[in-house]
């Protein structure tokens, strides 16, 4: 996020339908045969540990009407700092060296059960569900990603939260060999967030394990990301190895890095500019002209509750 880069990445050669549906099997083998050839021609990554789609994807009504971004955008431009702060080709350059299988993820803090749980146990969780979510980049660019994903609230009633837990915090995975960016010394790593656990428990936030009916690309965040559809794509931590229950505000990786740039609330507001970056307008990837940024991201409806009687522009 410290790098500005011209967006010059090239309109995709894959169309996002054709893939989709190849994916959820509407299309016979031979065309099916024919969409991984293309997916491999165009350097797309070998899925981490699922070897097959997910089945049975439930659809969401939060899903958003507009087109997916092509798998190759959304796998091809990324920010996955761990992976260095050289653009946004690096992730998917170098993420594939990452080990996402045995995976566990452990549940802690202020808790009743403690939990840790392989990622196979995770996707027991609750029935998965094909999310289709806008995603805006602080950087000023949004995409939108059809995720494979749960509620998190499923996940976080496992462990029975005590009374006093006011807000959840995510650690994300640290693998020094697989990971050059953690060398560099912009942000103290490991990358954490956190949120309130209101927003934890909202119905919008997810944990993905896919993307376009598969396990998520390393360079995603396979095999578990968070994403808060209606904050900054930084909220959405990626790879994520803990989740802690506390009772005070979690010091977030940005938030501690520039704390003027990046509040801990992160809530997508087109009327507070970050200070290098306007938030009025977006370029959606793939799209030439710019879009008017939606308060919340276009989730208003479902989330400004959530912070009624707020100042936002002090709690940005
Ligand atoms: N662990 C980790 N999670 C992360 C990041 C990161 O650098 N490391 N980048 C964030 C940012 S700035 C964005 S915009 C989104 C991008 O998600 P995507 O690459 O899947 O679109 O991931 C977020 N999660
Ligand atoms: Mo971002």
């Amino acid at each position: 996020m410290l790098i500005k880069r011209p967006d010059d990445i090239a309109p995709s050669e894959i169309t996002p339908q054709a893939l989709f549906e190849g994916r959820r099997g509407f299309i016979k083998a031979a065309g099916a045969t024919a969409l991984v050839g293309a997916a491999l021609a165009a350097g797309l990554p070998r899925r981490a540990w699922a070897n097959g789609k997910f089945a049975d994807l439930q659809k969401s009504p939060y899903s958003v009407l507009e087109p997916p971004n092509s798998l190759r955008d959304i796998t091809t431009y990324n920010n996955f700092v761990e992976f260095g702060f050289g653009g946004k080709s690096q992730p998917a350059e170098r993420a594939g060296a990452m080990r996402t299988h045995p995976w566990t993820v452990g549940i802690e803090g202020l808790v009743q059960k403690p939990r840790t749980l392989a990622i196979e146990d995770v996707l027991k969780i609750a029935p998965l569900e094909e999310r289709i979510y806008r995603l805006r980049c602080v950087e000023g660019w949004s995409m939108v990603i059809p995720w494979v994903g749960f509620p998190l609230n499923a996940l976080l009633k496992q462990v029975e939260p005590l009374g006093n837990a006011k807000y959840v915090e995510f650690i994300t995975q640290m693998e020094p060999a697989a990971m050059p960016g953690l060398r560099l010394p912009y942000i103290d790593f490991p990358y954490t967030e956190g949120l309130r656990l209101d927003e934890a428990m909202h119905p919008l936030t997810i944990m993905a394990v896919g993307l376009y009916g598969d396990a998520l690309p390393n360079q995603n965040g396979a095999p578990l990301r968070l994403v808060v559809p209606w904050k900054y794509g930084f909220k959405s931590g990626k790879s994520i190895v803990k989740i802690r229950f506390t009772d005070k505000q979690p010091q977030t990786a940005w938030n501690q890095a520039q704390p003027d740039e990046y509040g801990f609330y992160a809530n997508v507001n087109p009327d507070v500019s970050h200070p290098r970056w306007s938030q009025e307008k977006e370029r959606r990837i793939g799209e030439f002209f710019k879009r008017k940024t939606l308060p919340f991201n276009g989730y208003a409806d479902q989330v400004a509750p959530l912070y009624a009687g707020m100042d936002l522009r002090k709690f940005y």
